[in-house]
């Protein structure tokens, strides 16, 4: 596969595990994982191309391990809308993370905060440079927030952290944003 061939295939996995499983025949269990096995077969694929979009994918989004039943299972590791309990375990973060966007939705933003869309989280990047790249999705317009993050934590609100390294939170006030 060609790079192109595999952004496709990434893309088509994401639908598959974080929003549409059901148009793929697939039931992710609670935690959103699938049995590799079913996987491949539902999205007609064979084991090297999952690989290769596991081991290759830029944001490392799928988490392939060895379920309790010794089967190997996949699951996104983060930007569901289906219901999941990815199990994370709340921690503490950084003093400030980002969140990039497009300029249209930044007047919205400064004045009612951040909201999740679709997704279950707010997604914060660790640094600028990711938060660009996430805005840039939006248009050449990027607008990039700092959230205190250690603030909103001291005043209790619970923020995990992706095993792919993306910060999660429920919502951003916006008190705790500048930019
Ligand atoms: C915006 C991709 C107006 C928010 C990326 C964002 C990321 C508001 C959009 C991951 C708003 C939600 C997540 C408000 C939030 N007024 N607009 N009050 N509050 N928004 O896609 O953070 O490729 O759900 O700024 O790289 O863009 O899928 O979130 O533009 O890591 O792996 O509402 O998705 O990863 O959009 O992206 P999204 P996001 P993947």
């Amino acid at each position: 596969m060609n790079r192109s061939d595999l952004v496709r295939l990434s893309k088509r996995m994401s639908l598959a595990l974080r929003h549409q499983p059901e148009r793929f025949g697939l039931t992710p269990d609670r935690a959103g994982w699938v049995p590799v096995e079913v996987f491949l077969a539902a999205l007609r694929i064979g084991r090297a191309n999952l690989d290769a979009v596991v081991a290759g994918n830029d944001k490392q989004r799928f988490a392939v391990e060895r379920g309790p039943d010794g089967a190997e299972r996949i699951r996104a590791s983060q930007g569901h809308s289906i219901p999941v309990d990815l199990g994370l375990a709340p921690s503490s973060p950084p003093p400030v993370l980002y969140h990039g966007t497009g300029a249209e939705a930044a007047e919205s933003i400064r004045v009612t905060g951040l909201h999740r869309g679709g997704r279950h989280h707010v997604h914060l990047s660790p640094d600028v440079a990711t938060a660009r790249r996430v805005g840039a999705r939006r248009g050449a317009a990027v607008v990039v927030f700092t959230v205190h993050a250690a603030a909103m934590a001291r005043d209790g609100h619970l923020f995990y952290r992706s095993a792919n390294g993306v910060w999660l939170v429920d919502a951003v006030p916006a008190g705790y944003l500048s930019g």
